[in-house]
Parts: C-alpha cells; sequence; structure tokens
C-alpha cells in the first residue's frame, strides 16, 4: 500500500544540483520541502550495491533523525561499453573535490582504450532511484531511466555532474546545453526528458496529490 505525502517533507541530498532540481519538481504539489543541509543532518554511508538500496539508506536515515518523511534520490551514468561503470560510483569517480571535469575525462580515456569512438559503441544511460521513507518506517520507491550517447568534448555549462557529456536520444543538445525545464520540467511545460523526471512522474502518481 503506497502512502501519500502531506505537509512537510525532508530533501534527503546534500548535492546542490540534485536539491535544485528535486525542489523545482516538487514545487507544484504545494509540500514544504526542507533540504538535509538546512536541517544539519549528516550524509549517511552508501553502502548498498544497486542505486534503489542506497536512495533507501539516504532517506530512512534522514526520516529517522528528521522525524519527517524524507525523500533521497541515488543515481548515476551507467556506460555500456565500460560494463556499466560508473554506476552507483558516479559520485565517488569524481573524488574529494567532486571534479567532475576529470570523472569526464577518465571515462573518455577509458572509451578510447576500448576504441569506442562511433556514437553507437558511446551509448550510456542515467539512472534515478527515488526512494521516501517515513520515521515509523514504511518506504516507497521508484526507479527510471535515460537513455543516451557520451560526446567528447563536454558541452554546456547548465545542470551538473556529467550532464555536459550526455546527449539524451532524440535530441542534439547535451544535458549541459539544456535549460532546467528542457532537462527535468514535466509536462505541460517540459517533456518529462531526465531519469529524475521519470522516477519523479512515477513517485507522483503514487505519493502525490495529483
Ligand atoms: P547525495 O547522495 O547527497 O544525494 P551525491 O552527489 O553523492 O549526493 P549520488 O551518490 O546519487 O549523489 O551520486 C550520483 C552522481 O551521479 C552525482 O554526483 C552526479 O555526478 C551523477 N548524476 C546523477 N544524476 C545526474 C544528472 O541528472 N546529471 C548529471 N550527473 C548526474
Amino acid at each position: 500500500m503506497h502512502r501519500r505525502i502531506t505537509g512537510q517533507l525532508v530533501i534527503a541530498t546534500h548535492n546542490p544540483g540534485k536539491l535544485a532540481e528535486m525542489r523545482e519538481l516538487l514545487a507544484p504539489y504545494g509540500i514544504q520541502a526542507v533540504s538535509a543541509g538546512e536541517l544539519g543532518l549528516g550524509e549517511p554511508e552508501e553502502t548498498g550495491d544497486t542505486f534503489q538500496a542506497n536512495a533507501r539508506i539516504k532517506a530512512e536515515a534522514a526520516a529517522q533523525a528528521a522525524k519527517l518523511p524524507a525523500f533521497a534520490d541515488d543515481s548515476g551514468l551507467a556506460v555500456e561499453a565500460l560494463d556499466g561503470a560508473p554506476g552507483i560510483y558516479s559520485a565517488r569517480w569524481a573524488g574529494p573535490n567532486k571534479d567532475f571535469g576529470a570523472a569526464m575525462a577518465q571515462i573518455e580515456r577509458l572509451l578510447q582504450e576500448r576504441g569506442a569512438t562511433t556514437p553507437a559503441q558511446r551509448k550510456a544511460h542515467f539512472v534515478s532511484a527515488l526512494c521516501v521513507a517515513w520515521p515509523d518506517g514504511h518506504v516507497d520507491d521508484v526507479e527510471a531511466r535515460a537513455d543516451g550517447t557520451l560526446v567528447w568534448p563536454p558541452r554546456g555549462t547548465a545542470g551538473f555532474g556529467y550532464d555536459p557529456m550526455f546527449l539524451p536520444d532524440g535530441f542534439d543538445r547535451t544535458f549541459g546545453e539544456m535549460t532546467s525545464i528542457e532537462k527535468h520540467g514535466l509536462p505541460p511545460l517540459g517533456l518529462g526528458l531526465s531519469h529524475r523526471a521519470k522516477a519523479f512522474v512515477k513517485l507522483a502518481e503514487i505519493c502525490l496529490a495529483g
């Protein structure tokens, strides 16, 4: 049985790029969202071996600490020619300084080593697992992906993380070259293009009043 979110919700992320997207996605629902950073909540260790498991760890930790329902995203980029890497390690590939220029260059180096030069050899997808956890232990979770191709050099300064390298299928601009409405806006304003937007649509169906 799914549960509806009403009133206050903690957004359990310490990533400013994600926080901005999650706030924009929640805005139409009249939910009072407060971030983990604003509440001074710590970051739990992401010990799961799936996106879903790590999303649950983050949502449950925040729900317990704040005594409020908490909403978390675990996400990443899976590159087909690299057997799904960096996957759940997408944030960790950027190192302690969160250097995504270096993380993208590392992906490109590995693709070149494997001779992956044509678009068909450079397929990748973003995954977003979303979880809402309540202080009494109830959880709801969903997952979605966005498919695309990796380009080099990176293009655009919008978004965050690996966005400048990711060309979503059917478009000629990377996520780094798109506005926030184009990347993750929901209909009628946007197309619900990104992995996080697609997962959010599923979550809204089960947890948010329409
Ligand atoms: P929180 O755990 O605090 O939410 P995080 O950055 O550590 O923040 P993840 O463990 O889920 O989050 O790491 C996902 C990484 O994958 C993230 O740091 C980005 O670099 C990348 N990523 C996820 N969604 C992305 C998107 O929409 N665009 C670009 N990169 C994305």
